[in-house]
């Protein structure tokens, strides 16, 4: 497994099978990247969106990219921080698995996340960084070969930084 952290508009990535997009549980659209993306991508999103009727934190439902550069866009809806004793950790890990899931049952190879619920949703970035890059290291080792390359786009430094960080310590374990 190639983990990656850039800094990117995780829009612009034309590079993998699909993008990640950090929803909520409505997947009608809102801000943040999931307003980015569904701009990007157009109002066919919407409206395939609104076939779909929502998905449960820590869920995920896949739709196409429309005119997004990728061709698949999969909704994951993270969990609102509430100071971590409320199944954060559970709910965050479980974005990452499920999306993971659904890309390899696609046959997908590459996958870029967002920072799930570091935004609006309040996630501490350093905590979130690394309940993510060990849920995908985890799905790696109980599938190997499905997916190749996760690759996180990071909208600013600290971001950046947190992943990047994350993806050293964590890679040196296995
Ligand atoms: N590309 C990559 N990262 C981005 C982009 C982009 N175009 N735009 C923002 N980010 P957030 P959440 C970063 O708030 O915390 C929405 O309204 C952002 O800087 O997008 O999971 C949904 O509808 C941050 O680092 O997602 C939900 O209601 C990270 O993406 C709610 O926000 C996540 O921030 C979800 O909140």
């Amino acid at each position: 497994m190639i983990l990656e952290a850039v800094k990117a508009d995780i829009t612009k990535i034309d590079y993998v099978d699909a993008i990640v997009n950090a929803a909520n549980e409505s997947l009608l659209g809102g801000g943040g990247v999931d307003g980015a993306v569904h701009r990007a991508a157009g109002s066919k999103l919407l409206e395939e969106c609104r076939t779909l009727h929502g998905c449960p934190t820590g869920e995920a439902k896949i739709t196409k990219g429309y005119d997004l550069p990728v061709g698949y866009v999969i909704h994951t809806v993270g969990p609102i921080w509430h100071g971590g004793s409320w199944d954060e950790e559970r709910l965050l890990s479980s974005c990452y698995y499920n999306s993971l899931k659904i890309a390899a049952d696609r046959g997908f190879t590459s996958v870029a996340f967002p920072s799930i619920s570091t935004g609006v949703y309040g996630y501490p970035v350093e905590k979130a960084a690394k309940t993510a890059v060990s849920t995908v290291l985890d799905f790696a080792s109980k599938e190997p070969g499905s997916v190749e390359k996760v690759i996180w786009a990071c909208f600013d430094d600290r971001t950046l930084a947190a992943y990047q960080a994350e993806i050293d310590l964590q890679k040196g374990t296995i």
